[in-house]
């Protein structure tokens, strides 16, 4: 297959860029290096090195003899998304091209605009690209867990089948998120589902968990191909920065009581995960939805976790939590579609955080620690980044 992979410099795209190159399939990449210039904006970076696209897309062809396209441009600027559509002319379009941090988004008005522009207009025109030019071409979209929120009852795959009043309906499974950009990603959600009702074409949305881990057979090769690791409040992600807090001998920052539950899955995990649903299109006019986690569990017994795993005496705080977020909820997510299609979970009981330990130890010189601090809060928005 052709596969087109929007966002392809970032944490999740360039791993999965390679993978799919690795399985044989033709693959090409869009990105606007909007995820570097945050780190500019923040003054932070990647705890481990990351190469520039051209210079790790040398690297893999050195390495494979398989080349991969790239483009770079904005997907919000819509002749560049229509020209890397019929240039490329993908059988699959896996979009991963969005701002994807919570915080980032709730910073300020500014932000928050920033966010949702970028992630609503973007994937607007990619809706319309395919509709125009081939709308046999499979979008593949990266959602998230978090556009369900916390509701009081389990958390279907995306459709929920109701009766009210003696009647019944198929409806999209009710939404309450909890920041401004995971309501982005409802607003994708929503207006992916009426293209496929309007116009026929094919998607998948996959609402993916908080992704953890750095390696993948395909990084590992070469220190070149290593994809980024974020250990900052804004955009490092829960179960990486308590590795990271653990490695530098600082306690783990749960938010909170750290009862709140979260759909997890290592990077591993998602890179075939794309791979399966590029494998197993949606059929024309279908809106496919499956939850892309492989567990879920509390805050506390994720912290837990890498207590136990790590080599070094480690503690873990309590800190007052920065978000607006139920503490005390019920959790009970539906997440075997992506089984039925063959995954077969990596789960965090598994060897994978000893090799994290490592990779973080190898570059821990690197972390700014005053970036580690939770600076933005939900309920007073600031002007500043101020980390
Ligand atoms: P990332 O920020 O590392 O990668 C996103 C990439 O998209 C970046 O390289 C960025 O430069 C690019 N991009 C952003 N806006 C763009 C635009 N308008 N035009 C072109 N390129 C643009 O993020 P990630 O962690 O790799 O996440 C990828 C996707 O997966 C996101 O959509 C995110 O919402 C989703 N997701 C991530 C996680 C996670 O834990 N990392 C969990 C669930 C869902
Ligand atoms: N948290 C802590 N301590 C920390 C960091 C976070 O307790 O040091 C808590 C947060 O309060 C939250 C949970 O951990 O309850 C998850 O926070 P996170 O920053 O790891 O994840 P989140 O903001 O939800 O966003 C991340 C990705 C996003 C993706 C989402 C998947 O940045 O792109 O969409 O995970 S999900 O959470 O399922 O929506």
């Amino acid at each position: 297959m052709r596969v087109l992979v929007l966002g392809g410099d970032g944490y999740l795209g360039w791993p999965t860029a390679l993978h799919l190159s690795e399985v044989g399939h033709e693959v090409g990449i869009a990105d606007n290096f909007a995820r570097r210039g945050y780190d500019h904006e923040m003054g932070v970076d990647s705890l481990v090195p990351i190469e520039s696209l051209q210079a790790r897309a040398a690297v893999w062809q050195e390495l494979t003899g398989k080349a991969m396209a790239y483009y770079v441009g904005n997907l919000c600027d819509a002749d560049f998304t229509y020209h890397i559509v019929r240039d490329f002319a993908p059988d699959a379009i896996v979009h991963f091209a969005e701002q994807r941090a919570a915080p980032y988004s709730m910073v300020d008005r500014q932000h928050a605009v920033y966010t949702q522009t970028n992630n609503v207009v973007g994937n607007l025109n990619v809706l319309y690209a395919i509709a125009e030019i081939n709308p046999d071409i499979h979008l593949v979209k990266l959602g998230t867990m978090g556009e369900y929120g916390t509701p009081n009852i389990d958390i279907e795959e995306g459709w929920l089948d109701v009766e009210h009043k003696g009647r019944k309906d198929r409806v999209l499974f009710p939404k309450r998120p909890g920041s401004f950009y995971h309501l982005s990603k409802v607003h994708d959600s929503h207006n992916i589902e009426f293209a496929c009702r309007i116009w026929g074409i094919r998607a998948t949305d996959l609402n993916q968990g908080v992704v953890y881990g750095q390696q993948t057979p395909e990084t590992a090769r070469d220190d070149r191909l290593a994809t980024r690791f974020d250990y900052d409040a804004v955009f490092g992600t829960v179960l990486n920065r308590f590795v990271i807090q653990s490695v530098l001998g600082k306690p783990l920052t749960i938010y909170g009581n750290g009862t709140q539950t979260r759909g997890i899955i290592e990077i591993r995990d998602t890179v075939r995960c794309i791979q399966l649903a590029c494998e197993t299109p949606a059929a024309p006019g279908e809106f496919r939805v499956f939850n892309q986690i492989t567990e879920f569990m509390s805050l506390k017994q994720i912290a837990e976790t890498i207590v136990n795993a790590s080599p070094d005496m480690v503690k873990v705080e309590h800190v007052d939590n920065p978000r607006v977020e139920l503490e005390n909820h019920h959790y009970n997510v539906v997440h075997t579609g992506l089984v039925g299609l063959g995954l077969q979970p990596h789960l965090l009981s598994d060897t994978l955080i000893e090799s994290l330990f490592e990779i973080t130890k190898r570059y821990a010189h690197r972390v700014r620690p005053e970036a580690m601090l939770p600076t933005i809060k939900w309920r007073q928005p600031s002007s500043v980044i101020s980390n």
